[in-house]
């Protein structure tokens, strides 16, 4: 920011900004964009999908066909019911709430943990991920990234999730323990993952590379559709053309 004197605009195609230094622009006059909303639907049909291939080994499946495995080895091992199971959302924002309302038509119930509980929302509450992870059986981590939430889910609240339970992250990276994580799924104290961000993207752990059967990997596509991605274009160099015109921007950040 400081490099360049004449910055009026920091417009970003997404909706997590947590890259730029906020303050750092606020003080300087430079307008922070994003592009809320228009990508919701997608991340959250995403969000969902990576649970039932995880819950229903839906990637385990495809390889388990293609290594000539179900030939010789018979029916492949079970997996997991989504229907009555109860969804733990970390993060019930607009793309939290658009996962509870489609896990909802699954027959799931709904719990979350946000830093402050809604009061125009119905589903229970949690003070913590912890305690959240203790009551769900799967859980969803769509929060933004940042000191805020880094790490958040830790040790603990993969235990608490415990080895029969699923962990889904369509955040952002760090808010996950990606060194907690292996350990975790290794030593069986939670039973699966998946995840569509890192900590380092495009680097993924190696630790991560060989629990094929424990962990679907993903190269952070949630909101990657061709609709969605040009609606994220359009509004961002919409954002522009308002700087550019002299009018307010369509969606500055909070
Ligand atoms: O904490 P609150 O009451 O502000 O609720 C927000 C929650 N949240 C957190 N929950 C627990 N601990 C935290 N440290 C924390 N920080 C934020 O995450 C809110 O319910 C939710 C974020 O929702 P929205 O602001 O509506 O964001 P949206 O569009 O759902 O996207 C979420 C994230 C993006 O920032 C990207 O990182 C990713 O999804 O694509």
């Amino acid at each position: 920011i400081s490099k360049l004197p004449q910055l009026g605009i920091i417009a970003v195609c997404g909706v997590g900004y947590e890259e730029v230094e906020i303050e750092a622009a606020r003080s300087r006059g430079i307008v922070v964009t994003n592009t809320p909303d228009v990508l919701t639907e997608e991340v959250a049909d995403y969000g969902v999908a990576l649970l039932l291939a995880a819950a229903r080994r839906i990637v385990a499946g495809d390889r388990y066909v293609r290594e000539r495995r179900w030939s010789k080895e018979g029916a492949m091992a079970y997996g997991q019911r989504i229907h009555g199971k109860r969804l733990g959302i970390l993060g019930l924002g607009r793309i939290g709430m658009a996962i509870a309302r489609r896990c909802e038509a699954f027959g799931m119930e709904i719990g979350y943990h946000n830093r402050n509980r809604r009061d125009d929302i119905a589903y229970p509450y949690f003070e913590d991920a912890v305690s959240l992870g203790d009551w769900a059986d799967y859980f969803i981590v769509i929060t933004p990234g940042g000191e805020g939430t880094r790490h958040l889910v830790d040790a603990s609240v993969m235990s608490a999730i415990g080895p029969e339970g699923i962990l889904v992250n369509v955040g952002r990276g760090p808010t996950v323990d990606d060194e907690a994580l292996a350990s975790a799924l290794r030593e069986g104290r939670l039973g699966l993952a998946a995840l569509d961000v890192f900590a380092d993207e495009p680097k993924v752990p190696e630790d991560f590379l060989d629990l094929e059967d424990k962990l679907i990997l993903q190269p952070h596509q949630a909101s990657a559709t061709h609709d969605t991605r040009r609606a994220m274009s359009q509004l961002c160099m919409d954002n522009v053309q308002a700087f550019l015109d002299g009018s307010t921007p369509l969606t500055p950040v909070p």
